[in-house]
């Protein structure tokens, strides 16, 4: 009986290690993965998408990419796809923290595991994910509020600094995050005081909007800008500029991200720092997916290294950015 269920395994494993897809160029079976990204809102994320693409086709692993278009509906439509489809992977980035028990304890049930990248979940039960890939956001507010308190041009002075902040999508881990981290470190000086907050759902278009509002509101009242992502930051400063005030001086602007367009505001002295948030994470998620493959532990969390970059430091670091 034993050798008959042993063969019978057997002929199960081999059946959907060939519906999961062709040979790998090394003549293993070719793993499959199934990705479904946040959208493409932002310089951030296609930076992240070809990074997971890049990484993902030199590892030989054959991937099945959805963009969300930022709805988590979407998200999880492509998750049960993914299962479906009988992967052998999952990885997504979640656009908002909750509302996805249900779909991993789905994916779970299927014995697919599941990795997350860049942004975080809440569920009760953390087995339902392998690791998470990605920064630490209430790093990044603390980051930022720490150099507007220490070390930008309004860090002296007894006057009251009136701060108007951008939020990312409402909900998503990384707005969730960089607004607590903000929080907790400009408590420390009570001068600091957010007198504005808003979301801008990390899209210039819509950055420049919610800023027009704050100006409508405020005036000339507004002394810092802090935006969740460097593309609302960068929409804003197309607002101050069309009221006549000057980004960078007028209002002074600190963003999260350091993308491109980041340093040309900074270069071009429009946005006075950016605090790093690498999308990089192409080559963390295939060796992690290998390590789940291969059976090997993995930590719950995989954290990136980080910088903040300031308007002085922006022309010199430039040409060595790779997003
Ligand atoms: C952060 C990422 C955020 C970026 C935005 O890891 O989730 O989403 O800060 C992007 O630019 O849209």
């Amino acid at each position: 009986m034993k050798q008959y269920l042993a063969v019978a395994a057997a002929c199960l494993m081999a059946m959907l290690a060939a519906c999961s897809g062709e040979k790998n160029p090394a003549g293993g079976e070719r793993i499959v993965l199934g990705f479904s990204q946040v959208g493409a809102e932002s310089e951030w994320r296609t930076a992240n998408t070809e990074s997971i693409k890049s990484a993902v086709q030199e590892a030989g692993i054959q991937l099945r990419f959805s963009d969300a278009q930022q709805k988590q509906e979407n998200q999880i439509k492509a998750l049960r796809s993914f299962i479906a489809q009988r992967v052998d992977v999952i990885a997504f980035s979640p656009v908002v923290e909750s509302g996805w028990e249900t779909v991993l304890r789905e994916a779970k049930a299927a014995n697919i595991p599941v990795i997350l990248t860049d942004r975080a979940v809440k569920v009760s039960d953390d087995s339902l994910y392998v690791t998470l890939i990605g920064s630490d956001f209430v790093e990044e507010g603390r980051k930022a509020a720490r150099w507007l308190l220490e070390q930008s041009p309004l860090k002296d002075g007894t006057e009251p600094v009136r701060i108007v902040e951008l939020q990312g999508t409402v909900g998503s881990a990384p707005a969730n995050d960089r607004m607590k981290g903000f929080k907790e470190v400009i408590a420390a000086n009570p001068r600091f005081q957010v007198v504005r907050s808003q979301s801008g759902d990390f899209t210039r278009a819509k950055g420049k909007e919610v800023m027009e509002a704050f100006l409508k509101a405020e005036g000339s009242s507004i002394d810092v800008l802090f935006a969740h992502n460097d593309d609302m930051a960068i929409g804003a400063i197309q607002a101050i500029e069309e009221a006549g005030l000057k980004p960078g001086q007028d209002i002074v602007i600190v963003s999260i991200d350091a993308v491109r367009g980041a340093f040309e505001a900074m270069m071009a002295g429009k946005l006075n720092v950016t605090v790093e948030c690498n999308p990089l994470l192409g080559p963390q998620l295939v060796d992690a997916i290998h390590a789940v493959r291969e059976g090997r532990p993995l930590p719950k969390r995989i954290v990136v290294e980080e910088s903040v970059f300031t308007r002085e430091q922006a022309a010199e670091v430039f040409p060595t950015r790779r997003y």
